[in-house]
């Protein structure tokens, strides 16, 4: 009875391979067809490998000269600023987005100028610089063309001990909301690299870009709670309006020191002072570096450069917290500061970025760190088609 089940279920399995077999030839061979000459704006009925597949499924133009959020990056010196001969005294780096207020441009960066550059954080002291941004504050610039800047000095200065900021504050980012102006900005309260790159956000407001400016004096963005991904960080703050609500985005650095892991998630507002919410899906970008987003259609569109296994893609969410890619790109600028001009509009028809301010790092050679500003061109834009930079 044993040898009959086992001749029996020989057969059963025999049949069921060559059924499945010539099912198989028969189907596959209705799939296969000729890739043709032109590029077909639909995706073809027949099978196609997983790299076509993807430019039909995951991009949002079959013709990559048609995808409106793809482009390369132009850079042209800008002229204004002083370096100290690149000895390493002097660093701008971090730029805000530009904004354009009474006939002018306005930039705000991280402004250092120190007697020495930077030393690593167990030579630090009062004076002396851990990083290149510590003991920085941050200054504004205006300029009526994006390539002339005029320095007017600080904006935001170092705080006295303890207040947030006490050591240093960098990377500030603007947002305009009911009539006022809100600077955020990386409050350092040791000197960056003792543990990490430690802080959380702290703001300060004015009736006008030209400041004065209020300091806040308080934490309005706290790092995450013990265990989570921006304990010990919150950086890059950037707020856009979406949704009739504060978007502001951030970066944390988590993992081992000297092995950081960089993502980017979101906390939202009613109120410019806080509280801010945190995204329950944080972090909502998993890659990129310095934030840099812009309205785009009826959705956010994210500059993700530098770090992580995404690192040079623009992506779109519609809501502003499923990231998509929408196109790979390469030579992205650094804490890329877009011209945004309907940055706080609320829009639902985003117009996209075609310039901005961005920084170099490491000018001068060893022992010299620095970094300085630059601008930079693309075309992410849906009035702008430039042929150069798609
Ligand atoms: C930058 C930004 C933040 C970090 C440091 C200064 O590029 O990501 O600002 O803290 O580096």
């Amino acid at each position: 009875a044993l040898i009959y089940i086992g001749v029996l279920s020989l057969l059963f399995s025999c049949n069921q391979n060559l059924s499945d077999s010539s099912e198989l030839d028969e189907t596959e061979e209705l799939k296969y067809g000729i890739f043709p000459q032109t590029l077909p704006e639909v995706k073809p009925e027949f099978k196609l490998s997983r790299a076509l597949e993807r430019l039909y499924d995951n991009y949002p133009a079959t013709k990559p000269q048609n995808n409106e959020l793809f482009s390369q990056f132009k850079y042209t010196d800008i002229k204004g600023f002083d370096y100290n001969n690149h000895d390493g005294t002097i660093s701008r780096r971090d730029p805000s987005k530009v904004i354009f207020y009474n006939g002018k441009y306005y930039v705000w960066y991280t402004y250092r100028n120190t007697p020495l550059p930077p030393q690593g954080a167990e030579k630090s002291s009062d004076v002396i610089p851990s990083a290149d941004w510590d003991l920085g504050e941050i200054w504004y610039a205006t300029s009526t063309d994006g390539f002339n800047w005029e320095e007017q000095g600080v904006a935001i200065k170092r705080p006295e001990k303890p207040v947030v900021g006490w050591r240093a504050v960098t990377t500030a980012d603007i947002l305009k909301w009911k009539g006022k102006y809100y600077l955020y900005y990386q409050g350092f309260m040791e000197a960056s690299g003792k543990r990490g790159d430690d802080c959380p956000v702290a703001v300060s407001y004015a009736d006008s870009p030209d400041g004065p400016w209020t300091p806040y004096n308080q934490i309005v963005i706290p790092n995450g709670g013990e265990g989570a991904w921006d304990q010990y960080s919150i950086h890059d703050p950037y707020p856009l309006v979406h949704n009739g609500k504060i978007y502001l985005y951030y970066k944390s650095d988590f993992g081992e020191k000297g092995d950081w892991i960089r993502m980017q998630g979101l906390a939202t507002a009613d109120n410019p002072l806080g509280p801010f919410t945190k995204h329950p899906l944080n972090p909502v970008i998993s890659s990129g570096h310095e934030t840099s987003l812009f309205p785009f259609k009826d959705g956010i569109a994210a500059l993700v450069y530098k770090d992580g296994n995404e690192h040079n893609t623009v992506q779109f969410a519609q809501d502003g917290v499923n990231f998509e890619i929408a196109s790979i790109t390469e030579m992205m600028p650094y804490a890329a500061a877009p011209f945004v001009p309907d940055a706080f509009d609320d829009t639902k028809d985003g117009r996209g970025i075609t310039w901005g301010m961005a920084h170099f790092i490491a000018l001068g050679g060893k022992g010299k760190f620095h970094s300085k500003l630059t601008r930079f061109d693309c075309d992410l834009s849906l009035d702008l088609h430039d042929p150069e930079m798609k």
